[in-house]
């Protein structure tokens, strides 16, 4: 008899492309099906078939706090009693301002938006209609959201089911982007030297994390930031990912970098739809009805979204959750680079904070074109042997692990010798 999730998987491939709404979590590739979620909690999700799984997806991110908790809960509950959706102004939307620019302070206004693609489009928009300029940098295996414009050799689903190029985006559109190896500045010099006064913006994730996980090189962001504003041209950070999680004030906090606009979401949203932009306030103020930019959202700034969001980045404050997550993303490394230590075949295991990947590859991992050398049989058979023992890790190379302030040091241990025993089919 076939396992519940298999049969909805049977079902839901006959009525959704793929059968599923989002391709990374297609699990192609990996010689299993999806499974369907019935309910998460703290570190744990539970299959529709009663499976129970340590979960370092945190649902690619938002659940920093873990599944479902109280303090999130209690707040779409209570701000539901009061309605779900107004399309006109409510409260929470000016304390979720106010609240991002305290903690990020390149941002001196911030619109919200219902998706990170909503976010990053935005910002390309904006900054075109700044500069007056149409082309963008972008580099190969940065995932930017669904964009057009960015789906320009994209990582994250786009390169694990290789279509880093997606049709349906016009070669007109595609060549405005210029897409370059992440970690090279010589080439980032040699595109502004090709396009003068053509280029309105460098769009990056500061710390990569959709080609697995990597980091860039000493001073190469300070080299951008200089290279925008020797040439007029804007610098975004793409902080969907690194927002509110690798610090505070995300990435430019830890650097020390100020982006000219950032985008913005999963954990501000708590687990709801959510993503936000902001900047410059002479930048910002391009935007309507201030300025020429057109931007809009029926739903944006939801208000239940602003309650979770809220809920979740004050409680994340309370209890010091930055200081909690590098406790955990410590013990795991540590357990990691034991456990693998002995392995015969080679590995790179990289980590900030919470957000961790390892690659199975001799080289050392600092764009794609590296990251694209680690074993795909190999991390499938790790991914297998993980799941089958009840530890759940994003299902593809090119994706990045989440802890969460939920996941104790107990779990982190099981885990542990999870990865052990999966390890060991290598030997
Ligand atoms: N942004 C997520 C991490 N790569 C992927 C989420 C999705 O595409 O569904």
């Amino acid at each position: 008899m076939a396992s519940l999730s298999s049969q909805l998987f049977a079902n839901a491939l006959k009525r959704i492309p793929g059968g599923v709404n989002s391709p990374v979590r297609a699990f192609r590739g990996l010689g299993r099906e999806p499974f369907f979620i019935d309910r998460a909690e703290g570190a744990r999700i539970w299959d529709v078939d009663g499976n129970e799984y340590i979960d370092y997806v945190g649902s690619w991110g938002p659940a920093i706090l873990g599944h479902a908790p109280k303090v999130v809960l209690d707040a779409i509950r209570e701000t539901a009693g009061r309605g779900v959706s107004f399309g006109i102004p409510n409260p929470l939307e000016v304390e979720m301002a106010e609240l991002i620019c305290r903690w990020v302070p390149s941002i001196e206004k911030v619109r919200m938006v219902n998706s990170g693609t909503e976010a990053t489009m935005s910002c390309l928009r904006l900054a075109r209609g700044f500069t007056g300029r149409g082309k963008i940098i972008k580099f190969e295996g940065c995932y930017h959201g669904h964009v057009d414009a960015l789906l320009v050799q994209a990582g994250s689903g786009a390169l694990t089911h290789g279509r880093p190029d997606s049709a349906g985006v016009p070669a007109d559109f595609a060549a405005l982007t210029i897409s370059l190896p992440f970690n090279d500045i010589e080439a980032v010099r040699a595109a502004f030297r090709e396009n003068p006064k053509s280029i309105a913006a460098i769009i990056l994730e500061p710390i990569p994390a959709n080609a697995g996980l990597y980091f860039p090189r000493e001073n190469f962001l300070k080299a951008l930031r200089e290279e925008c504003t020797k040439n007029g041209a804007l610098l975004i950070f793409d902080e969907v990912m690194t927002g509110f999680r690798v610090a505070r004030g995300g990435a430019q906090e830890m650097f020390g970098i100020q982006p000219d606009l950032t985008a913005l979401g999963k954990i501000i949203g708590g687990g709801l739809p959510v993503g936000a932009f902001g900047g410059r306030a002479d930048i910002m103020d391009q935007l309507s009805p201030e300025g020429p930019v057109y931007q809009a959202g029926t739903l944006s700034g939801n208000p239940l979204a602003m309650a979770a969001g809220l809920a979740q980045l004050r409680e994340l404050e309370r209890i010091d959750g930055w200081k909690l997550l590098e406790t955990a993303g410590a013990r795991f490394e540590e357990n990691a680079r034991a456990t693998l230590h002995d392995l015969k075949q080679p590995w790179v295991f990289h980590r900030v904070g919470s957000m961790f990947c390892l690659f199975f590859t001799p080289d050392p991992v600092i764009d794609l074109a590296s990251a694209k050398r680690s074993d795909p049989a190999r991390f499938a058979s790790f991914f297998r042997g993980c799941l089958d023992r009840g530890v759940y890790f994003a299902p593809s190379q090119f994706e990045t692990g989440f802890l969460s302030t939920s996941h104790t040091l107990d779990d982190i241990d099981r885990t542990s010798a999870v990865v052990r025993e999966s390890l060991r089919m290598f030997s």
